[in-house]
């Protein structure tokens, strides 16, 4: 079979716009997934990945971190776990003929759709001060490119280690020991511009900033409240739980502005029903919040919670458990009696009546979890209203019983495992002490950059050698602009990658592209084929075996080229053994069960069919490790965004067809949109009240009370249902509307969901090449 050649970029067609889908996945679900699987990498490696996908002894969908159910079918994955295999496991390769045609000043024209087309990169690529071009280069010369720069820098501070959440356990492990061995905490990752904001709010109120629930807690909660999450495309298998969860008994509340196709229905793929019946209904109820709204309809709900109790005296809340083990609830009750109604109606476009369902909701049911992702955590008050979210939970007893819990629903499917293993800027005491135990060296104690505080220290000039552990920091960052004039102040730029991306064609003076194994393939060391593992979003531990044949074999796992910057950069001055760590991997385990917490005999764990679940006192014994020793119950003031007439405000998204900074197409077939991404979803009354029309081409300025206006040129609008006032737009084309410090209050992630913008007619083409952003 022979690889088909690179797909062309975006064409001139016009975008074609139909109607939005009310229900998720479906036959065409899976057709949609197989057909292009099929057609690049040939039947039987197809058939080979997609029966080892989530099994317990083949790999782990590389794609979002919803976890897997105990029971597994034959075929368990969805259709969008189906492109990210499919994407991974191409026969195509960046051949060396195409470095040397295409400089990288003329691949800055390009798309992020475009570069993922190439294929995979196979051998290490180097471009030098002054070139245009990136040159094969052998690994110990590239390894040794690193080490030399590292070390001539003046202070490790001047080196920054970023992790995109895909990188396994093993890897995140010896990575994040490289750069404390090395001197720094600079370890900024992916999850700093993703769910930052969970992790800071929980933390802060029940000690602990991940989910409080085990995937069975889904089938036996009663009600499960999604907010500002589109499950039908960005974790499509929890539709099959919530499938289950319904059949249970379960009652589902969407909150979210847009309509989204998962919200609504569902057509289960892998059933008989789910070819040839109706759709079930998802959401019982839905409530079309405004972008923003949501921690003042949190409070609206919590003020009924309060009132009916004070009409049912000690019968609505759970006094024993709010006694026994949370703070701060009279400042509450005092405080919610204040919310004024009127500002919540403003601020949530919700009318009184839907805000009274939503709490007799919540008052009906015993067992109450409530998921949440980016519609949240990207937001400036993102850390205050997750705050509100525990509150509402707290004063019922919802956290640390069956069937109720708070869940926040990860991105990538290892973020939570490489925080885990110690990728986080500002590890606490305790872990860089087991960490310095272990190794025997005393790693550094200042906190080191986030990724927003990165770019500033690359503007600054602060930061000289930027290595990247996957992931695309400057396709994904807000501020697009700033931040590769910011990358290219660098002495050196470090990708480690399985294909072409924004990161390889902005870059320092001198740059790598490291080529890495994906997750799909077997990977060979000294000792053997290796495993690795990873922990899902309800901290699920287990272990992921590569399956077919590597890309080529001049790839190395990312392991292997971690310990080898680490062996060629620190030799053995701290007596660690680099390369006996990439022989057997078992070895980096065993560090990881003297290190980190609840990983004890981590090897042995993994080992078992079904890997382990990792301790979490608010779920497994209503233990709150937090400063009082008890879950607080926090008090919080809404400050909706102020959004001025004749503007509106913008959320920023992904389409069904990519996975972040991943294009696998130019559709987005759940929203009707085929053959473009440079659109701007408004509703209708708003386009009338703008005297804007649908299909018409318009300009997007975003506003700020202290800097000049950003602008994205030429984007069809599309008319659509969303919530009145506001808009949406894909990210990472829209990311340059937002300034760097426009960051979430307490965590410091991107602002990407609520951008005060106007538009104005454009003279701009829509939809062609790069986005035009001047
Ligand atoms: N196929 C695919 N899967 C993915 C990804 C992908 O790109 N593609 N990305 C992965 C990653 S890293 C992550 S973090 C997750 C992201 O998963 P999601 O959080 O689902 O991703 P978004 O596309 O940002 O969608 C945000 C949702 O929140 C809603 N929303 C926006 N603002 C608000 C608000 O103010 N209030 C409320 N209530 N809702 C709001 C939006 O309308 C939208 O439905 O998905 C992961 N899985
Ligand atoms: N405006 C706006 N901006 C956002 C968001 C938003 O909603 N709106 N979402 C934010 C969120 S939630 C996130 S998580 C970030 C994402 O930020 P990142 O995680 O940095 O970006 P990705 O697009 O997921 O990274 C894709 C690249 O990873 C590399 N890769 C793929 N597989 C592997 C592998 O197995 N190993 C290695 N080493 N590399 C691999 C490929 O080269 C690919 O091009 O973006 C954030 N940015
Ligand atoms: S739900 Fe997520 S992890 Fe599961 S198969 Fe789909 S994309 Fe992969
Ligand atoms: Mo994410």
């Amino acid at each position: 079979m022979s690889p088909k050649a690179p797909r062309e970029d975006f064409s001139d067609d016009e975008i074609e716009v139909g109607p939005p889908k009310d229900y998720a996945a479906g036959f065409g679900g899976v057709y949609h997934s197989m057909e292009p699987a099929i057609l690049d990498m040939g039947l039987p490696r197809t058939v080979r990945l997609m029966t080892k996908i989530n099994q317990k002894d083949g790999f782990d969908c590389m794609s979002c971190a919803w976890p897997d159910p105990s029971h597994r079918k034959i075929a368990e994955f969805c259709e969008n776990g189906g492109k990210a295999v499919t994407w991974e496991a191409t026969p195509l390769k960046v051949s060396r003929k195409f470095f040397k045609e295409n400089s990288v000043i003329s691949m800055l024209d390009k798309t992020e759709y475009w570069l993922g087309q190439q294929g995979r990169i196979t051998e290490p690529m180097f471009k030098d001060e002054g070139s245009d071009h990136y040159v094969p280069v052998s690994w110990d010369r590239a390894f040794q490119i690193v080490a030399d720069e590292l070390n001539a820098l003046d202070h490790p501070n001047e080196a920054s280690f970023y992790t995109s959440g895909r990188a396994s356990n093993e890897a995140a492990f010896l990575y994040q020991l490289f750069a404390r061995a090395y001197g720094t905490n600079n370890l900024p990752d992916c999850s700093n511009m993703c769910h930052e904001s969970t992790g800071t709010a929980m933390t802060y109120s029940v000690g602990i900033g991940k989910s409080t629930v085990s995937y069975n807690d889904f089938l036996e909660s009663d009600l499960i409240i999604i907010m500002g999450q589109n499950p039908g495309t960005n974790h499509p298998r929890m539709l099959t739980a919530l499938e289950d969860a319904k059949k249970n008994g379960a009652k589902i509340i969407a909150v979210n502005p847009l309509p989204e196709a998962g919200l609504i229905g569902y057509k289960d793929p892998q059933t008989v029903r789910g070819y040839i019946g109706k759709p079930l209904q998802i959401a019982d109820q839905f409530m079309q919040v405004r972008l923003g709204g949501d921690m003042a309809l949190l409070q609206a709900v919590s003020k009924r919670v309060l009132e009916a109790e004070a009409k049912n005296p000690g019968r609505v809340l759970d006094h024993d458990f709010i006694e026994r083990y949370c703070d701060g609830f009279e400042e509450f009750a005092e405080h919610i009696q204040t919310i004024d109604e009127r500002n919540v109606e403003q601020a949530t476009g919700l009318a009184t009546a839907e805000i009274d369902e939503f709490a007799k909701r919540y008052l009906e049911s015993n067992r109450v979890i409530i998921c949440w992702a980016m519609g949240i955590t990207q937001h400036r008050q993102g850390v205050d209203t997750i705050k509100e979210i525990i509150n509402l939970l707290l004063l019922r007893g919802n956290i640390g019983k069956p069937g109720a819990g708070a869940s926040p629903i990860r991105g990538h499917s290892n973020v939570q495992g490489d925080r885990t293993m110690g990728v986080w800027e500002q590890m606490p005491d305790s872990f860089l002490d087991a960490l310095g135990k272990e190794f025997n060296f005393d790693p550094p104690r200042d906190h080191g950059v986030d990724a927003v505080h990165g770019i500033r220290a690359l503007a600054d000039g602060k930061i000289k050698v930027w290595v990247g552990l996957g992931g695309n920091l400057l396709g994904a960052i807000s501020d697009s602009n700033l931040a590769e004039e910011a990358m290219r102040k660098t002495t050196l730029s470090v990708q480690l990658s399985t294909k072409l991306n924004r990161s390889h064609v902005v870059t320092g003076k001198k740059a790598l592209i490291l080529p890495v194994l994906g997750r799909t393939e077997v990977d060979q060391q000294l000792s053997g084929p290796q495993y690795i593992t990873v922990e899902d979003s309800v901290c699920a531990v287990h272990a992921s075996h590569g399956q077919i044949e590597p890309i080529a074999d001049t790839v190395r796992s990312e392991v292997a080229i971690i310990g080898g910057i680490a062996h060629a950069t620190l030799g053995d001055s701290l007596g660690i053994d680099w390369l006996g760590m990439v022989d057997n991997y078992d070895v980096i385990r065993d560090h990881i069960s003297r290190v980190v917490p609840g990983c004890d005999n981590y090897n042995e764990k993994t080992r078992r069919r079904d890997g382990f679940v990792l301790p979490n006192p608010p779920r497994d014994e209503r233990r709150f490790e937090t400063e009082t020793g008890k879950a607080r119950i926090t008090v919080n003031t809404a400050e909706p965004v102020d959004c001025p007439p004749g503007r509106l405000l913008l959320q920023t998204l992904r389409s069904h067809d990519q996975f972040n900074t991943t294009i696998y197409s130019l559709n987005d077939r759940y929203r009707g949109i085929k053959k473009g991404r440079y659109v701007i979803f408004v509703h209708p009354d708003d386009l009338a009240e703008l005297g804007l029309s649908d299909g018409q081409t318009v300009d997007i300025f975003s506003e700020w009370p202290d800097q000049p206006d950003r602008v994205l040129r030429g984007f069809r609008i599309v008319s659509y249902p969303t919530a009145r006032g506001c808009a949406a737009a894909y990210f990472p084309e829209a990311n340059v509307l937002v300034p760097l410090d426009s960051t979430a209050i307490g965590s410091n992630t991107p602002v990407s969901k609520a951008v005060v913008i106007r538009l104005e007619p454009s003279s701009t083409p829509a939809g062609v090449g790069r986005p035009v952003t001047v």
